[in-house]
């Protein structure tokens, strides 16, 4: 659908991920009249975008999903616990279309920039199709992890070969057969590459610099029984994912605390945790190890043992193993023979730690020790500027002209990752301060932030009111609240995407808030419930 020059309506909404088309779905349900805007060509967010080899979640598919229908839950059935990038997109097409949300959108359009009109309390926005729309409320739904990194490296434009970022990969296959690849990035991502590629390439080089934590994922297929025994308990598991640590059926808890114990009870708990091949043995087992450095490094050390098991050789193990930061205290990542890919012959580790990438040249990668790694392939599986980067590369402007960017330059704060001070009527999904990736399964999550904002819309309507805005105080309340929690845990002394430290110069503050879902969506329902006590309202 094109958009006429300078539309007017009630709300813009950026993104056709999992919560843009859920927002979309929920503004039309409640008689705004939506204009949503999409980069990509088609619908999908993270699963469009993130077309890698070997790209899946780890969420398990039940609960990797929209609550808001039981129809559309019980006819979609995942292959399997862990579905890859291309079953994910098909699942977004298919709620696109069963719902009929394509019609809202506008896509490979990009939103440019949005300016708050103060006087007429609305948003201007434009794209890079030329086109401006007025809208009282701006809504993003731009991703927790969709600014990539992609210029890391002096020279890259020089490289012969193909170059690709993870989340850029192309859609057309790209034939690895008899090439020397390269990779850079051993995060989720990375490993989800390099165990997939390994078999299919010529000759694999890892450069290496920060070795993870990872656990074997438990990836069985899904019979249609095993989806109707799930779609069975849609409402309880509904109901449960609201309330758990991390937005999964699994929590905290189950086991008691570590301190209460007997130190074969716990190995004995660790051990059924690790067999269950999920995010479990991180988000459901003994939440002291995210607090206790001793608690932390017996579970480290647990995990070393099974990657030692694993690795065999004790070069590799050296190479392999964290040992300069805690279990935890990053994204930990699952894998499918991860580990068990250095054991082949075509693939090697350059360890870019002792001796790093200093430029990308015409031939390959130039590492410091001055040796030239000549390659055919070069992937940068270098990660995201995350909770920030999707909304920093917007031009948004909120009032008497102030920039998000900058704005967030010096400091970035949220109200709840839902508002921020000084922007009026906008609100954002996957923002910093808010839970996320994968302290939230992160279904649960932007559904629960999208259910907010389109309440707060009906509410302010209800009382014939066309601004909202958080105040400082409630923001600063919201801000402290959630340094002393990331504070409180060993995650804060990690570098990691979460603590911004991946991107040069941001500030070093915990992104995602890890207090917890269920206590998370409490605060947020209390402030819905009080009438929006410390927002500003007109
Ligand atoms: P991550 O987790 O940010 O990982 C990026 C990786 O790239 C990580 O291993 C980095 O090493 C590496 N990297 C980045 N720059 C360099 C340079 N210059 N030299 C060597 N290595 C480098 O991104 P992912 O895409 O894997 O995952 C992001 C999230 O998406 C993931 O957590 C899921 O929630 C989904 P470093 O650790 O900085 O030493």
């Amino acid at each position: 659908k094109t958009v006429a020059k300078t539309t007017r309506v009630d709300a813009v909404v950026i993104g056709a991920g999992i919560a843009g088309l859920y927002q979309v779905y929920r503004l039309r349900e409640q008689g705004f009249d939506v204009q949503a805007f999409e980069a990509g060509s088609n619908v999908g967010g993270t699963w469009y975008w993130n077309r890698y080899p070997g790209a899946r979640f780890d969420s398990t598919a039940e609960v990797y999903q929209f609550w808001f229908s039981e129809d559309l839950y019980k006819g979609w059935k995942p292959s399997e616990r862990f579905p890859a990038q291309p079953e994910s997109e098909r699942w977004l097409n298919y709620v696109a279309d069963r719902c009929d949300l394509r019609k809202h959108y506008r896509f490979s359009t990009r939103v440019e920039a949005a300016h708050y009109d103060e006087a007429a309390q609305s948003w201007s926005i434009t794209t890079d199709q030329g086109d401006t729309v007025q809208a009282r409320f701006l809504i993003t739904c731009c991703g927790m992890l969709s600014a990539p990194l992609t210029s890391v490296f002096p020279g890259q434009d020089s490289f012969k070969g193909q170059l690709f970022h993870t989340a850029r990969w192309p859609k057309e296959p790209v034939d690895f057969t008899g090439k020397r690849v390269g990779i850079v990035g051993t995060g989720a991502t990375g490993i989800q590459v390099i165990q997939t590629i390994a078999s299919q390439v010529g000759h694999l080089k890892v450069f290496l610099r920060t070795p993870q934590y990872t656990i074997p994922m438990n990836n069985p297929k899904y019979t249609e029984a095993v989806w109707a025994g799930f779609s069975s308990r849609f409402h309880e598991m509904k109901e449960r994912v609201q309330r758990t640590f991390a937005g999964h059926v699994y929590d905290f808890g189950g086991y008691g605390t570590w301190a209460e114990r007997t130190p074969e009870e716990r190995i004995a708990v660790l051990e059924e945790l690790w067999n269950d091949g999920s995010l479990a043995l991180w988000l459901a087992s003994f939440s002291e190890m995210f607090f206790d450095e001793k608690v932390n490094a017996e579970v480290s050390e647990f995990v070393r043992g099974k990657m030692r098991e694993r690795l065999k050789d004790p070069v590799l193990c050296e190479k392999l193993i964290p040992t300069n930061y805690g279990f935890g205290t990053n994204r930990v990542p699952l894998d499918t023979n991860y580990l068990e890919a250095y054991h082949r012959p075509n693939v090697e580790i350059v360890d870019v730690k002792a001796s790093p990438i200093e430029c990308v040249t015409p031939e390959g990668v130039r590492t410091a020790d001055g040796k030239l790694h000549e390659l055919d392939i070069l992937i940068l599986a270098t990660g995201f500027d995350a909770g920030t980067g999707a909304l920093t590369r917007i031009d948004i402007r909120g009032r008497g002209g102030r920039s998000l960017k900058d704005d967030w330059g010096r400091e970035i704060r949220t109200t709840m990752g839902l508002q921020v001070h000084g922007y009026p009527n906008l609100f954002t999904t996957g923002a910093p301060l808010a839970p996320s990736a994968a302290f939230c399964n992160m279904t649960t999550c932007l559904q629960q932030q999208v259910d907010w904002i389109t309440e707060c819309l009906v509410a302010l309507r209800r009382k014939g009111l066309t601004v909202i805005e958080p105040s400082r105080a409630l923001e600063d309340e919201w801000v402290a609240h959630h340094d002393e929690t990331s504070n409180a845990t060993l995650l804060v002394k990690t570098d990691s995407w979460y603590m911004g430290t991946n991107v040069k110069g941001k500030q070093r503050r915990m992104l995602s808030y890890i207090g917890g879902v269920g206590k998370y969506r409490q605060r947020c329902e209390e402030l819905a419930a009080g009438g929006y006590p410390g927002f500003e309202m007109r």
